[in-house]
């Protein structure tokens, strides 16, 4: 490495340190101006955008909905983060730390807020006690499913951010990024070699925590990154990330609070079953 760095006794904000995100990155919480958010008529409100950790818990409610539970309706509304929607006064009143998803759930006597995906995740799989699997390898469903809250963060917010975001490519933080990467990668493949799902032979919330990102990445879809970590070589993440890429609910789901890519898979809002046929951008922007 040729370029050296002495850290300043007190660390000050520089605005213009560049890379993907930084007109959105700052070190203070709290809004930075007032915005209510809209309400529809369903009894869930989803404040949401279709990254991984969004997509999540759009699969869930389309999972819920497909499995016949009529009481998981929901409006899902676009927060937008590269315009700093999350940072409106009402997204801060029902999620403080300022990141999608979060979720007002209106389907008891008083409204509560949830954020936090794999939160939402529970508070939704124990509401309609749905893909949670058998009571007995609950433990293990669990460990999965906060797995990917600790792994995640190194495979975005650190081989993604160095490898797809960052300013310059830089050796050292691709490297140590990578190598985590690819040995989460492993413990993926070397659980999934012995279980059909995940966590065993049901599919759970922690499928759907973990899919979004993982199976995302084997299947070139995040940071254009496949051949990079040679993705083929994890046979058996590919064939579990292939067997969820086919259910009908999670191709739905990715499609929901979607504002890039192809606008024929793109249903910004959904306040309705029927919207993935009527109201896909590719029509809306037909119509107008
Ligand atoms: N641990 C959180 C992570 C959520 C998260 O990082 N959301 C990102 C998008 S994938 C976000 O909203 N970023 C906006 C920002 O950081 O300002 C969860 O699982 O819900």
């Amino acid at each position: 490495m040729t370029d050296s760095y002495t850290p300043p006794k007190i660390w000050t904000w520089d605005q213009e340190n560049g890379g993907k995100f930084a007109s959105t990155n700052r070190p203070i919480a709290g809004p930075t101006h007032d915005k209510e958010l809209p309400v529809g008529k369903h009894p869930f409100q989803l404040y949401s955008l279709a990254t991984p950790n969004g997509v999540k818990v759009n699969i869930m409610f389309e999972e819920l909905l497909a499995a016949g539970h009529t009481g998981a309706e929901y409006d899902a509304w676009l927060i937008n983060i590269g315009d700093g929607d999350q940072f409106g006064s009402g997204f801060v009143d029902i999620n403080p730390n300022s990141k999608i998803p979060a979720l007002m759930d209106r389907s008891g006597p008083k409204p509560v807020r949830v954020f936090e995906s794999a939160a939402i995740l529970m508070h939704l799989a124990e509401k309609f006690d749905a893909f949670l699997g058998p009571k007995e390898n609950r433990p293990e469903m669990l460990s999965w499913l906060f797995w990917q809250m600790g792994s995640a963060p190194y495979l975005g917010g650190g081989f993604g951010h160095f490898y797809a975001y960052a300013p310059e490519p830089m050796e050292y933080p691709i490297n140590r990024f990578a190598m985590e990467t690819k040995r989460q990668l492993d413990v993926l493949d070397r659980q999934l070699a012995n279980t059909t799902y995940i966590s065993g032979d049901d599919y759970t919330i922690a499928d759907m925590a973990i899919w979004p990102w993982y199976g995302g990445l084997v299947l070139g879809r995040l940071y254009d990154a496949a051949e990079f970590l040679d993705v083929e070589s994890y046979t058996h993440v590919m064939r579990w990330a292939k067997l969820i890429d086919a259910r009908d609910p999670v191709r739905r789901g990715r499609m929901v609070n979607r504002a890039f890519g192809d606008p024929s898979e793109q249903l910004r809002e959904r306040h309705d079953a029927s919207d993935f046929d009527t109201r896909t951008q590719d029509k809306i922007d037909a119509a107008s």
